[in-house]
């Protein structure tokens, strides 16, 4: 009776996790205003707060400026594998909060860490699976420079003509210098095939755990150093609606070219492996968004539900025994 008592209050649980504000967008709102970046518009300070940062060490003190990524929670960042692909990285700083790259104002936090992990099945030589994600102990407080962006659910689908914004600190004309002020730019999403015909030339086979985006004839596109940053896009037309990162910065060939786009890491393709490693070192539940189109049902739902199946099994074994 016990048990029947305590399966019947865990199914209640249940009615009430369903209802839990907790997996609602949290990320990708901008409080503060409306990389290296070729063709962009200098951002504003809290403009992509979720804009981060990241130096490495292979000294015990000397950081240098190597890549951006995204903040997603309080204490992770994404960013790509290709970042962190060499030996001897002896330290990682995070500018979270970052405008400026060589003076941080006071919005920006430092974090330094060494914990670091990048996908198992990165490739070097063809940069696919180009993903990792970095941890840091000492929690950010959210305010208007700092603010995580919110990843898709793993059904999303993103659709060609889409205008996305791709930001960093990255190369903007060719000096190969990364530059002192977060630059952004609107891209389009470009449709796989349609990026397949235009890379084969190069060899290049674009896949679909990729996404290509810029334009035909070229002109705006990530560049050298902006690598590992966000290419986030609304989750619906409206000018007010949040951002979720569709993509992570990975390479191409040249900036900028002509039916040369940006290639990006698509994060629907790695957001299981992402939330499998946020959560099993925090405990902490990472918001996914699902398609905007079929109303609020989150993909974190599906974690809740499964554990909830998980007890009540267990309950049934109990009344059986
Ligand atoms: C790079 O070297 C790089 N045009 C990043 C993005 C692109 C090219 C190069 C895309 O980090």
């Amino acid at each position: 009776m016990l048990f029947l008592l305590a399966c019947a209050l865990s199914a209640v649980n249940f009615v009430a996790a369903v209802e839990d504000t907790r997996f609602e967008v949290t990320g990708g709102n901008r409080i503060a205003g409306d990389g290296r970046i070729v063709g962009g518009s200098p951002a504003s300070d809290g403009q992509w707060p979720w804009q981060v940062a990241i130096y490495t060490s292979l000294s015990q003190e000397n950081y240098t400026f190597t890549c951006g990524g995204s903040l997603i929670s309080k204490n992770y960042v994404l960013s790509a594998a290709h970042c962190f692909n060499r030996p001897n990285i002896t330290g990682i700083l995070l500018r979270i909060g970052v405008h400026g790259l060589t003076n941080p104002s006071s919005n920006t936090v430092e974090r330094y860490t060494n914990s670091y992990r990048i996908h198992e099945d990165y490739n070097a030589s063809t940069y696919k699976t180009d993903v990792s994600l970095i941890y840091f102990n000492d929690i950010v407080t959210y305010n208007s420079y700092i603010q995580p962006i919110s990843l898709p659910a793993a059904t999303v689908t993103v659709s060609g003509g889409e205008s996305c914004v791709i930001s960093g600190f990255g190369e903007t004309n060719g000096t190969g210098q990364s530059i002192a002020q977060l630059r952004y730019a609107n891209v389009d999403i470009i449709d796989t095939t349609t990026c397949n015909n235009w890379y084969s030339a190069d060899n290049i086979t674009v896949t679909n755990d990729q996404i290509c985006a810029g334009f035909e004839a070229g002109g705006i596109d990530t560049c050298q150093g902006d690598s590992g940053g966000p290419l986030a896009c609304r989750v619906s037309n409206s000018s007010d609606s949040p951002y979720v990162i569709q993509g992570i910065t990975s390479f191409g060939v040249g900036c900028a070219l002509a039916r040369r786009p940006g290639v990006y890491t698509s994060i629907q393709s790695y957001v299981d492996w992402i939330v499998q490693h946020t959560i099993s070192e925090t405990g902490e539940r990472i918001p996914l968004i699902s398609d905007p189109g079929n109303g609020a049902m989150y993909h974190g739902l599906a974690v809740y539900s499964w554990l909830w199946l998980l007890g009540l099994h267990r309950c049934v074994q109990l009344i059986v025994e």
